[in-house]
C-alpha cells in the first residue's frame, strides 16, 4: 500500500511557506513515491511559481500532487498516514480528531523554520504529547549539522546544476527566455530577491558609480517601492531595462522553481531572502547575500550571525571580515549603514566566494537530506 502523507501550510505572507511545502511535496511524491496531499490556505502563492495550479479551485492535481484549498469549514477526510505541520501551522480540529481514530494513529511531524543556530541541534526530533489526546507530535527541524533534518536537495540537484554550467547553449537558452542578452564580458549578473527594507537605494547608487558593469535582475514584483523610488518611475518592465552609470536594471518574470534555480547556477552574484531562495542560493554554489525574514526584537539577527559563524569558517579573515559586514549593512543591523564601503569589499573578495561557494556546497551536500530523513523517521514509526 502506498503510504499517504499529508502536508499542511498556512501562507503567513510572500513566497516561502508555499514554495517549502511544494518543494517537499514534490520530493516525497516524486523521489519516495509516497501518495501526497498538500493542504494550503492560500493559493495565489503557489499559483505565482507553480503552473497548473488553479487558485480558484477547491481540490485539483498537479505533477502527481493533490492539492486541496485548507479553509473553514474543514472537509471531513481520513487523516493520512504521515502529517506534516508545516511550520507549525497547527491543524484543522476535525482532522486532529479523525487521527486519533485512526489505527495505527498517524506520525505527526512539525517541520519548523530553518535556522543554523546551535541550539536547533538539541531541539531536533524532539516528541511532544498532545496535551490531552493519545498523539504526539515530533519536531524536525532543518538545518545546517549533523544532529538537524539537514536540508532539502532534491536527487540530481547537484549533477543538473554542473551540467547546466558547463552547457553555454543552456545558459543562452536561459537568458533568451527572460529577454536578456548574453552576458557582456567583465560584466556582474546579479540575481535580486529583497524584502522591501532593503537599503536598496545606497546598493543602486554605488553599483551605478562603480566600476563594475553590473546588471541587476530583479523578479517581478520585488521591492516595488523602492525601485519606483529610485528610477524616478521609470521603473524596468520585461524588455525595457533601466540604466544609470554602470547599472542596468532588468525586471525579470517571477518563474518556476526550476528555472529560479538555472537563474541562481547562471548568475554571479545571487540576492536571496526568506529560507527557500536562501538554501537554493547555497546549492547553486555562487556568492549569495542574505536577506534575513525580520523577526520581533531582532531575533532574525542571531539567525544571520548563526549562518556567518557556520559559512565564513575556513574563509580568510579579510574576506570573512567582508562577507559579514555586507550581510549586516544589507539587513539594517545598526552600525552597518556603508552599504557601498561594504559592497566594495564584498566585490574584491568575490573570487574567493566563488571557490568558497562550491566547497561550502560541497559541505552542506554531506549534511542529511531533508525529505528523505522524514521518510526514514516515518517508516521507524508505521
Ligand atoms: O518569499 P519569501 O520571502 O518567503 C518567506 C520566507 O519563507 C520566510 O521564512 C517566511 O517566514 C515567510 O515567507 C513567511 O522567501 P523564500 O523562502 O525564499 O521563498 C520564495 C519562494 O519563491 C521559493 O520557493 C522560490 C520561489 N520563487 C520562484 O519559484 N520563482 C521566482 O521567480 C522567485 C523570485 C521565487
Amino acid at each position: 500500500m502506498t503510504a499517504r502523507w499529508d502536508i499542511f501550510c498556512k501562507v503567513v505572507d510572500n513566497f516561502g511557506d508555499a514554495g517549502v511545502a511544494w518543494r517537499l511535496a514534490r520530493q516525497l511524491a516524486h523521489e519516495h513515491a509516497l501518495a501526497v496531499r498538500l493542504w494550503i490556505d492560500v493559493l495565489p502563492p503557489l499559483a505565482r511559481f507553480v503552473p497548473g495550479v488553479d487558485a480558484e479551485r477547491e481540490e485539483q492535481r498537479v505533477d502527481g500532487i493533490e492539492i486541496r484549498h485548507w479553509r473553514a469549514p474543514f472537509a471531513e477526510v481520513s487523516p493520512a498516514d504521515v502529517v506534516i505541520e508545516a511550520f507549525g501551522c497547527g491543524l484543522p480540529d476535525p482532522y486532529v480528531h479523525a487521527m486519533t481514530q485512526a489505527s495505527p494513529a498517524p506520525v505527526w511531524f512539525v517541520l519548523e523554520y530553518l535556522s543554523a543556530e546551535a541550539w536547533v541541534d538539541g531541539a531536533h526530533g524532539l516528541p511532544s504529547p498532545h496535551p490531552h489526546l493519545p498523539l504526539t507530535r515530533r519536531f524536525w527541524f532543518p538545518g545546517f549539522t549533523d544532529a538537524t533534518g539537514g536540508l532539502p536537495r532534491d536527487s540530481g540537484l547537484i549533477e543538473a546544476r554542473d551540467t547546466f554550467r558547463r552547457d553555454a547553449s543552456a545558459r543562452a537558452q536561459l537568458w533568451r527566455s527572460i529577454a536578456l542578452p548574453m552576458p557582456a564580458e567583465g560584466e556582474c549578473r546579479v540575481s535580486f530577491y529583497c524584502y522591501p527594507d532593503a537599503p536598496l537605494a545606497a546598493l543602486f547608487d554605488t553599483w551605478a558609480d562603480g566600476d563594475d558593469r553590473m546588471s541587476c535582475l530583479v523578479p517581478d514584483g520585488v521591492a516595488a517601492g523602492a525601485l519606483d523610488a529610485w528610477t524616478g518611475g521609470d521603473v524596468p518592465h520585461p524588455g525595457h531595462p533601466v540604466s544609470r552609470g554602470r547599472l542596468t536594471l532588468h525586471s525579470v518574470p517571477f518563474m518556476t522553481q526550476a528555472a529560479f534555480d538555472r537563474l541562481l547556477w547562471a548568475c554571479d552574484v545571487n540576492f536571496v531572502r526568506g529560507e527557500d531562495s536562501f538554501v537554493r542560493a547555497q546549492w547553486a554554489a555562487r556568492p549569495f547575500v542574505w536577506h534575513v525574514y525580520r523577526q520581533a526584537e531582532n531575533a532574525h539577527h542571531a539567525k544571520l550571525d548563526a549562518l556567518l559563524d557556520r559559512y565564513t569558517t575556513g574563509l580568510d579573515p579579510p574576506t570573512a571580515a567582508a562577507v559579514r559586514e555586507f550581510f549586516h549593512a544589507w539587513n539594517g543591523m545598526a552600525g552597518f549603514d556603508q552599504v557601498d564601503v561594504a559592497w566594495r569589499a564584498f566585490a574584491a573578495a568575490r573570487p574567493t566566494l566563488e571557490r568558497h561557494g562550491s566547497a561550502w556546497a560541497g559541505q552542506l551536500a554531506a549534511l542529511p537530506e531533508l525529505a528523505t530523513g522524514l521518510v526514514k523517521a516515518a517508516s521507524d514509526r508505521l
